[in-house]
This record gives structure tokens, C-alpha cells and sequence, in this order.
């Protein structure tokens, strides 16, 4: 944690402003390994505050070193007091606030000048650190063995999608998650088209393509991971569509590595759909940063930043016959200086239920 905040204390020197308030749940875990709905953390040059209320002040006092505990029911008015003659003109906060907050916070504030600030701790998660690489290394583990066990659970003609996620969320759980990190998307036949098609109460049936999107949080980080199945039999068009969207994933394995540019990123993998003829079914963006959020910095698309060691990202093409069926298969990836370690291990060849 101390590391985490050395950093953080180095881009504050380096930044325009003389201060953040820090007050998104995910970032104070970050920087203060406090858990809690109800918490503001303050970090000046010489000064670094943990604000909170009587329901986690013991909490706080157990987790968080390196911080004033304060317990307040009030944290902007307590910070502007306590920081009133440090001579701070220049406060930054996280822009990801609602409007209602920030209204408090220009009144308590009156005297500073506000400066929203985008992804200024983002930035330091994008590279994670060997516990938080450990951690998502279990996260993934998890949903890989729940999907052994959705296989046998799957029976056609008689199980709903709804059946399938809650299988799949119970399953995590049983398994050491503390829950569903994202609303899975469980989705057969004519449904599986939909990218984004969240669990109905339809049943699978034979001869219907199924895809599960689904992952889980393990001690506050996440897996993402997605696998499409057949059931019963598979068409020669389906097992094409398969293997061109499989070639794609694992092109984007082979050759992700430190260095590779965001832009270059999604052309590799959206080349091998383009030159099959299926480029324009192929509707989303190729991945994401994960982490403490299901969607985090990085994403693709035309950036010429560059991948580096430590990062963790999802690769995830897709091709989509509208009305038809589709097919996503998607992996966590953490990169390395040499190229990159598969952290989702759920089998990947052409399933036949
Ligand atoms: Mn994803």
C-alpha cells in the first residue's frame, strides 16, 4: 500500500494541482485497503486524511495505515478546516462525481480553486502489482470451474438462461467469490446474436448456439470471461463462424506483448474477421482494462499508447449473424515484457453439448 501511495504521491508532485480528494469507493480501496460505502480521503504534499463516520471508524483504524483517521459526519467542512492555513490553492477531485456532490463540494471548498481530474488514480491501477495479479489469477480460476460445472448443469429443452446465470453466480459463490461482478449475459439461439443479451427466462434447446459472459469478484477484483457453446448438433456454417472467431482470439495471445499500440491491439484481432468477409458483424470494441472494475482503462481503438508488463486485459471477439446466432469467446490477458499469460484457462475448442 505504502508503494501504491509513493506513486501516488510522485503524479501529485508532477500534477497542476497541490491536492486530491479522492472519494471513489474502488480508488480509496486502492490507495487505503478500506472497504466501506461511506469514506473521503484527502492527500496534500504533507498531509494525508482518512475521513469517515462512526459505523467504519474501528474498521478504518484496523485497515488504513499511514493516514489521520478522522470520524466525521461532515468531510468537506472537516478537510477545508484542518487544511484552512496549509497554503493549498489548487484542489483536484475525481470527475466521476454526482452533480449533487460536487455542489457540496464548491460550497465547503469556496475558497479553493476545483479542478476535475479523469482517471489520475486509474492511471496507477492500469499496472497491476503481483497481490492484485494473484488475486485476479483466483478471480479467473473461479469462473473457469464454473463453467466446467454450467456444462453438466445445462440440459436442453428444460433449462432456462435465467436457470444457467444463476447456476453460474451460486456456483462462484460456493466457489470463494463474493459475487456476480457484472450482469451476465446468458444467451441462446436467435438471442445470442444480441452482444449484450442479459439472461431472459428462455429455454436452450438443441441445436442452438449459447453464449455465457459471466465472472465474478474475488476479494474486490474481477474476472471477465466468455465462452460460446452448441448444443446438440452444429451447422458447417456455425463451426466456421467458431473457428474464425477462436483464429481471432488466439492471433491477439500470440501476439500481445509490452509495446503493442492500442490501435494495433484491435487490428489484430479484427483483422482475421475482416479478411474471413465477417468484419462488419464484428460490432464492439476487441477489449478492456479489468481490475477493481469490470471496465477499466485501457480501451481500444485508435490510441497509439502502448500495452505495458502488468497490465490485464480482455480479448474478446465476436461475430454476430443478426436474428441467427452469434459467437463471442473471450479471455483474460495479462501482458508481459515477452508476451502474455492466458489467465482465463476454460477450454476453449468447439463444444458440443
Ligand atoms: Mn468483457
Amino acid at each position: 500500500m505504502e508503494k501504491r501511495l509513493a506513486r501516488f504521491e510522485e503524479k501529485l508532485a508532477q500534477s497542476e494541482v497541490d491536492a486530491v480528494l479522492v472519494t471513489g469507493q474502488n480508488n480509496i480501496y486502492y490507495l487505503t485497503g478500506f472497504w466501506g460505502t461511506e469514506a473521503t480521503v484527502f492527500i496534500s504534499g504533507g498531509r494525508r486524511l482518512f475521513l469517515t463516520d462512526a459505523r467504519y471508524t474501528l474498521i478504518a483504524k484496523k485497515t488504513v495505515e499511514g493516514f489521520d483517521i478522522i470520524e466525521t459526519r461532515s468531510a468537506l467542512t472537516e478537510i477545508a478546516k484542518i487544511i484552512a492555513d496549509d497554503g493549498l490553492t489548487k484542489i483536484g477531485f475525481d470527475a466521476q462525481v454526482t452533480f449533487g456532490f460536487y455542489q457540496g463540494l464548491k460550497t465547503g471548498f469556496a475558497s479553493f480553486e476545483l479542478q476535475p481530474l479523469t482517471d489520475f488514480i486509474e492511471e496507477l491501477r492500469l499496472i497491476k502489482d503481483a497481490s492484485e495479479i494473484a488475486t485476479i489469477r483466483r478471480a479467473c480460476h473461479i469462473s473457469d470451474q464454473a463453467f466446467l460445472d454450467v456444462l453438466d448443469f445445462i440440459k436442453p429443452g428444460q433449462t432456462s438462461e435465467l436457470e444457467v446465470t444463476n447456476f453460474l453466480d451460486y456456483r462462484m459463490r460456493q466457489l470463494g467469490a463474493s459475487g456476480a461482478s457484472f450482469e451476465f449475459i446468458v444467451a441462446s439461439g436467435y438471442r445470442s446474436s444480441m452482444p449484450h443479451g442479459v439472461a431472459s427466462e428462455k429455454i436452450i434447446q438443441t441445436g442452438e448456439t449459447l453464449t455465457l459472459d459471466f465472472g465474478c469478484y474475488y476479494k474486490h477484483y474481477v474476472s471477465d470471461m466468455t465462452r460460446t457453446i452448441h448444443i446438440g448438433h452444429v451447422t458447417d456454417q456455425e463451426r466456421e463462424i467458431y473457428q474464425i472467431v477462436l483464429k481471432s482470439n488466439q492471433e491477439l495471445i500470440d501476439q500481445a506483448r509490452a509495446g503493442v499500440t492500442y490501435k494495433a491491439f484491435d487490428q489484430i484481432a479484427r483483422a482475421v474477421i475482416d479478411q474471413a468477409g465477417y468484419g462488419e458483424h464484428f460490432t464492439h470494441g476487441i477489449g478492456h482494462g479489468i481490475g477493481l472494475d469490470i471496465h477499466e482503462i485501457p480501451y481500444f481503438g485508435k490510441s497509439e499508447d502502448k500495452l505495458a508488463a502488468g497490465m490485464v486485459v480482455t480479448d474478446e471477439p465476436g461475430i454476430y449473424l443478426e436474428g441467427k446466432y452469434g459467437v463471442r469467446i473471450e479471455d483474460d490477458l495479462l501482458i508481459t515484457e515477452e508476451g502474455c499469460e492466458v489467465l482465463t484457462k476454460a477450454p476453449k475448442e468447439l463444444i458440443v453439448l
